[in-house]
């Protein structure tokens, strides 16, 4: 495949949702960049920046919510070198640490996670998500859960993805319609979700109903747990920027023969839960408050104005 082939087909992939969830996601940005410039014929150093900043604009038009997507492609674009030999051996190097980020988040969220979970415990988790599921599957081999409630995630349904992965390592799964959630909460000990995005003041962001089990749950008084890795802060909300939310086709909610009728439909795919909601963000650096946002983003993903007004990040640790 070409280059620009190469970064079509990824762009497309992320729209239709073939790669989907917030980590995937990002590390498959990372991953096509690191092709995408492999791939690259020209010598002028210039036309090579050029290409590269047409793939990343392509990659973050795809899906506006996740920050992921922006942390990932915004890092590797943060390469150096003169000649195009020096560019693209940058890129790749920036490319693979995103990418072991990305993989080596996962371990410790699952064991910081899995310590706040008591024996016997019943969690409820929401749509699909690989840090949610971490902690979950080690708080299983910790012999600490007894049932997990999955919601089916409504409309696309990343629910039936979570119960098969679940019940392929043999953990007790309940499925519940979205709006059974409140029915069962009583019977929850720990709600575990994943995210999308962590803004400046600890919002979080995440798939659409997230803040109704969050309601739910604080009226319960069950713990509402989040799992995210530090590259799901984002830096641009601490320049007031709002996170964007992704609005998805009707055919995702209703057949034909309703969107045919004279009505309007709509279709967020992501809500805000406010941080007064969260007790606490379990990162692969540690379980904090969710005040402590701000200090993520700042300590831990670094950033600086350059001088068009535009904003870089560059993490600055990888353990
Ligand atoms: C997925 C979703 C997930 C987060 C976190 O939405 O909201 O909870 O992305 O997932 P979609 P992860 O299916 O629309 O992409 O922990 O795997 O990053």
């Amino acid at each position: 495949m070409r280059a620009e082939e190469i970064v079509k087909e990824a762009a497309r992939k992320i729209v239709t949702m073939e790669v989907r969830g917030a980590a995937r996601i990002a590390k498959f940005a990372a991953e096509t960049l690191k092709e995408f410039a492999e791939r690259l014929e020209t010598s002028n150093p210039e036309e090579f920046d050029e290409k590269m900043k047409f793939a990343a604009e392509t990659l973050l038009n795809t899906r506006p919510t996740a920050v992921s997507l922006y942390n990932a492609v915004n890092y590797v674009m943060n390469y150096s070198g003169e000649s195009v030999e020096e560019k693209k051996l940058s890129i790749k190097k920036r490319a693979e640490e995103f990418i072991e980020w990305v993989k080596n988040a996962h371990k410790n969220i699952g064991e910081f996670g899995a310590r706040r979970i008591k024996e016997g415990s019943v969690v409820m988790t929401h749509c699909n998500s690989s840090a949610a599921l971490s902690v979950i599957k080690e708080a299983y081999r910790q012999g600490k859960i007894e049932m997990v409630f999955a919601t089916e995630s409504r409309p696309r349904r990343q629910g039936f993805i979570t119960v098969r992965e679940l019940a392929s390592e043999g953990i007790p799964v309940t499925l519940i319609v979205d709006s059974a959630v409140r029915y069962f909460m009583n019977d929850i000990d720990c709600v575990v979700v994943g995210a999308d995005t962590i803004t400046a003041n600890g919002a979080l962001i995440n798939k659409i109903g997230t803040s109704q089990i969050a309601l739910a749950a604080k009226e319960a008084r069950v713990p509402f747990m989040v799992a995210a890795e530090t590259y799901k802060f984002s830096p641009k909300t601490l320049f007031g920027e709002l996170v964007e939310i992704e609005e998805r086709d009707a055919e995702e909610v209703a057949p034909p023969e309703i969107l045919s009728l004279n009505i309007k439909v709509r279709n967020p795919a992501f809500d805000v839960t406010p941080r007064e909601y969260i007790d606490v963000i379990v990162t692969e650096i540690g379980a904090i408050p969710p005040e402590m946002a701000y200090l993520i983003i700042r300590e831990r993903l670094g950033y600086a104005f350059e001088e068009k007004g535009e904003i870089r990040i560059s993490p600055k640790h990888f353990d």
